[in-house]
Parts: C-alpha cells; sequence; structure tokens
C-alpha cells in the first residue's frame, strides 16, 4: 500500500491548558479521511522552544516538502515569524481558520496608512479560510496551477494582485466527526501525544444576536482627554468587541444527530462516560431538554455539559432549563454554566460593547444562577470554584472614576467577587477587523491621532503622535 503524503496544523495553545482544539482537530479528521494526506495538530505555547518544534517537525515530514497549516494563532506574533521561517526554508505554509482572510488581508486600508496592520500575506503561502473540506482540492491539486480554483483561497498573483476565491459554504455531513487523538505538544525528544479531559461538541456555527444590524452610538476613547463627549456612530451586527461575530455571523444550528455523532467520538473516563464537553452554542438551552434524551436513546453516557450563554438567553430559558435539569438529574450529568459573558456592571460600557442587555439583565441572570444551585446543588454548577470563568472585561477605553466606582459598587452589594467574578478580568482587546476595529479608525481619522499596532490588535491604550 502507498504510504499517505503527510500535513501537520500549528495552532497556539496554553501551557496548562485541558481542552482541546476543536476548529483545528476537526479540520485535521477531515484532511485525513478526505485527501492522500495524514494529519495531525501541533498546540504550541508560547514557552515551547522553536527549535525542539523544527526539528520535531523535520522528523514528521522526513524528505517530503513540508505542508504546514496555521490556525487560531491568537495574534501570535512569534508563530506569524515561524510560519515566515518555514515557507522561506521551502514549506508550503498555510493560514487557515477563523480570521484568516482578514489577517492575511491586512487592516482595512493599510496601503494608505502605513502604521496599520499589513496582513501576512509574506509569511503564509496563502490563506484558505471557512470549512475545512475546502482544503480537499488543495491537497489534491498542489503541483498543478490548478490549486487557484479552490473555494475559499486568498493569493498573491505574480503580478502582485491578491486573489481571493469565493468561500463555499458550511455542510453538515463535515462536522460529524472529530478525532481527539490527533493532536500533540512538542516535547525534548520531538512529539509528543496530549491527551485532552475536557473537549468541545459544535451545536451553532456564529450567534444569533450577530444576525441582527443595529446603528449604535460609541463614546470617544476617555484617553483622549478634552473630547470624551463625542460619539461615532456604526452599523453593527453582534457584541461591538466580538470577532466571531464578523467572522462567523449567523449560520445556525447542527441537527441533533450531527450533534449526537460527534458526542460519540469524545474520548472515554475511566468510567465509561464521555468527558466533560462544552457545547458551542451561544443559546443552548432551548436545545438541552432535547440532547439529553436523544444521548440517552442513542446508549452514550455523559459525565458533564459546559455551557456558554448570554444573560438574557439564559433568563428566557429558565423552563427549559428546569426540564433539562431534572432530566440531567435522572441521568447522573451535571450542568456547569462555564461561561455568562455579563462583560461589565456599567450601563455606559456595555451599551458601547453592544452588548444589547444592562446591568439589570446580569443581576437577574446571577440571581438565577444562585437560585438553582440551591434547588439541585449536585447538578447544577456556576461558581468560579466550580470550573466556570465568567466574561468580565476591564480595562475598557472608557472607564472613568464614575463607572469604577459603579462597578464596585455593583459587586460588592451583590457580593459577586467570590463566585461570579473570575480571577484575572480580560482587557478588552480590539481586534483589526471587528466592530471597534471601525470605531478607532474613525476616531484616529477625526483626531488626527494613532493607536499602536500590536500584530492585529490594535492598541487603544497606546495613542502615538502622528
Ligand atoms: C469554543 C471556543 C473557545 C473554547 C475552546 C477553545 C479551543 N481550544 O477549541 C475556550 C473557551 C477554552 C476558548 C479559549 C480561547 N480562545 Co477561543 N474560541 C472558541 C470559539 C467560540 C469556537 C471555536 C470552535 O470550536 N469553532 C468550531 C470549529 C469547527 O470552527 P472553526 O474553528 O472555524 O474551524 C473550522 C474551519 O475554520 C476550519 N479550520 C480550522 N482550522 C483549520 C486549519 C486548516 C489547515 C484548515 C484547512 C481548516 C481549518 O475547519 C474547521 C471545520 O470546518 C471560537 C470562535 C468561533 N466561533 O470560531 C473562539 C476562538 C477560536 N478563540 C479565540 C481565542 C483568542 C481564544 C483565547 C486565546 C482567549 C483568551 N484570551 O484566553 C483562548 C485560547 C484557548 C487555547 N488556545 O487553548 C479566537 C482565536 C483567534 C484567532 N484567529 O487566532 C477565536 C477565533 C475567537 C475570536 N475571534 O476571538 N475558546
Ligand atoms: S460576544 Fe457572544 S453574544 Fe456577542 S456577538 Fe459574540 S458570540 Fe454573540
Amino acid at each position: 500500500m502507498k504510504a499517505k503524503k503527510k500535513m501537520a496544523i500549528i495552532a497556539s495553545y496554553f501551557a496548562d491548558e485541558t481542552y482541546g482544539l476543536l476548529g483545528p482537530q476537526m479540520a485535521a479528521t477531515v484532511i485525513q479521511e478526505n485527501t492522500p494526506y495524514d494529519c495531525i495538530v501541533i498546540a504550541v505555547t508560547r514557552e515551547d522552544d522553536k527549535t525542539l518544534l523544527k526539528r520535531a517537525l523535520a522528523d514528521y515530514f522526513g524528505v517530503e516538502r513540508p505542508i504546514i497549516g496555521f490556525s487560531t494563532l491568537s495574534g501570535r506574533e512569534d508563530l506569524f515569524s515561524f510560519a515566515k521561517e518555514c515557507k522561506t526554508e521551502g514549506a508550503l505554509t498555510i493560514l487557515a481558520g477563523p480570521q484568516a482572510d482578514v489577517d492575511c488581508l491586512g487592516e482595512n486600508n493599510w496601503q494608505n496608512h502605513p502604521h496599520r496592520f499589513q496582513g501576512l500575506t509574506e509569511n503564509f503561502s496563502f490563506s484558505l479560510h471557512g470549512p475545512a473540506e475546502q482544503a480537499k482540492y488543495l491537497l489534491q491539486h498542489l503541483d498543478k496551477n490548478a490549486w487557484k480554483d479552490t473555494p475559499g483561497l486568498l493569493y498573491v498573483s505574480k503580478n502582485n494582485r491578491i486573489i481571493q476565491n469565493p468561500k463555499n459554504t458550511w455542510k453538515e455531513k463535515y462536522l460529524r466527526k472529530v478525532k481527539w487523538s490527533n493532536i500533540y505538544r512538542i516535547g525534548k525528544a520531538g512529539l509528543v501525544s496530549h491527551k485532552i479531559t475536557t473537549g468541545q461538541v459544535l451545536q451553532q456555527i456564529g450567534c444569533p444576536y450577530a444576525a441582527q444590524e443595529k446603528r449604535v452610538e460609541i463614546d470617544y476613547p476617555v484617553p483622549i482627554a478634552g473630547i470624551d463627549t463625542q460619539k461615532v456612530k456604526l452599523s453593527l451586527k453582534g457584541c461591538s468587541f466580538c470577532d466571531v461575530a464578523v467572522d462567523k455571523g449567523f449560520y445556525g444550528q447542527l441537527d441533533t444527530e450531527t450533534v449526537v455523532e460527534q458526542i460519540r467520538c469524545l474520548p472515554d473516563t475511566s468510567e465509561g462516560m464521555k468527558i466533560p464537553f462544552e457545547l458551542i452554542n451561544e443559546n443552548p438551552i432551548p436545545g438541552l431538554p432535547r440532547l439529553l434524551q436523544q444521548t440517552r436513546e442513542s446508549g452514550i453516557r455523559l459525565s458533564q455539559i459546559n455551557l456558554i450563554v448570554r444573560a438574557d438567553w439564559f433568563l428566557r430559558g429558565e423552563k427549559n432549563l428546569r426540564r433539562a435539569l431534572v432530566l440531567a438529574r435522572s441521568l447522573g450529568v451535571r450542568i456547569l454554566l462555564s461561561s455568562v459573558g455579563f462583560e461589565s456592571f456599567d450601563d455606559r460600557i456595555l451599551r458601547n460593547l453592544n452588548k444589547g442587555l444592562n446591568v439589570e439583565t446580569n443581576l437577574q441572570a446571577i440571581h438565577l444562577m444562585r437560585q438553582l444551585k440551591e434547588e439541585f446543588p449536585q447538578v447544577w454548577g456556576y461558581a468560579r470554584s466550580e470550573g466556570a470563568i465568567h466574561g468580565f472585561i476591564h480595562p475598557t477605553p472608557w472607564d472613568t472614576e464614575e463607572s469604577s466606582a459603579n462597578i464596585q459598587r455593583v459587586l460588592s452589594l451583590h457580593t459577586l467577587p467570590p463566585d461570579i467574578l473570575p480571577e484575572h478580568s480580560i482587557p478588552l482587546i480590539i481586534h483589526h477587523a471587528s466592530g471597534l476595529g471601525d470605531w478607532i479608525r474613525k476616531v484616529e481619522r477625526r483626531e488626527g491621532v494613532q493607536f499602536k499596532r500590536y500584530g492585529s490588535i490594535i492598541g487603544w491604550w497606546h495613542e502615538e503622535k502622528r
């Protein structure tokens, strides 16, 4: 039998992570099963030694030309440089996964504004944005020019023009299967198989909130002294800081059957149950009782489902959630509300984030989360000590003494630090292609200021003189 060719996907990772890398792992599975290539995922932390990584890649590819996909790099400039080095040394480097297109293209109109993020066309042979199965055509035609017809491909032509092929849409048949044994880390002696103890299951692509277009007015950043009363008008879909809203928009829910097939692929615990997994769906509660029922009918034993929910949709789902908790109790399954994107406890900041809800809604959700703990103590989890990390964005460009005092007052009045507040807040991150990217560029243009770029991220905290 002819040996299969080889491909590897490099993705960004944190050292102590228990999660898998669903997107890259799903892509590797699609490639493995539908092309002449074996494909693995290599999870690379900032601390990993790049010389060891190089050596491991050389051992893996042997005499073959390395074909290396890069995905979910989280804006890491060390990995952008690593990709460029591999490309210079003869590898074929493909930037794929979320934001691959906009990160390759660079920031809007950077050609006329040299301080803006100039994109990654020099670091990668090309980018491929959208569903993994688009790579089938590419990998089958690498040696011929026909790869230029690959859907979703973006590349620089010989006469220096950027060519971007239209993307294919998502097809459920490719979203049924994920291998969980295809992820590796770098060890001293080469690639080491990495065991995943918390999985992810895709149930919805994108976010329904990102399907609603709204005309919004966002305040100026406070650091621009004296002009902080001005506003910027924008049309936004989804939360202003959210890259998912721009990247995926809203495609819709997957069939329960597709979701159950993915659950079947998850590794088992030593007790023969599926490992805990996060349901990737911003509005999972309406379908939760049905999902529990269907897994039971399929003979699958679950240990724990982690939910990510918006506070308003959590409140709206109360009735279904109670049904699901009763069912979960009878099945011995735990439900952990692992992340609610509260983001702030100040109404002005929530408005600037275009979160579409207010502090009162966040507090009502917290009240219900705590009440359910009293009613379903064994089945229901929501607190930091139970593994939840709720969203709290701080600092932001709109922090004032008044907003900080306001937030402090809400935190102590409702005793949020012990169970709700995460150990660390996350500073507001502005990806160049997010709604806030447009906001900050408008501020720059109007006020003749510049904010520093950190790769694909705009440093709103670092204003530079022009
Ligand atoms: C669930 C999720 C999490 C979970 C689990 C993450 C994980 N390790 O998988 C948690 C909450 C832990 C998490 C944490 C973080 N996340 Co997160 N997360 C997501 C989310 C919402 C869904 C990811 C997912 O599974 N999608 C479903 C899969 C099937 O879709 P997909 O990833 O697009 O993959 C498909 C295609 O794109 C393609 N594809 C993907 N890779 C490749 C590679 C090749 C070669 C090819 C051909 C195709 C291909 O194939 C897939 C199937 O068709 C995404 C946003 C989103 N909706 O995509 C962010 C996202 C992946 N996370 C992101 C970030 C930044 C983080 C954090 C760094 C945040 C932080 N500051 O802590 C951490 C890092 C975690 C880590 N590296 O270990 C970014 C990555 C940005 C980027 N472009 O690099 C995203 C895109 C959100 C965003 N835009 O900000 N996250
Ligand atoms: S932050 Fe969450 S709720 Fe807001 S648009 Fe993004 S995915 Fe949807």
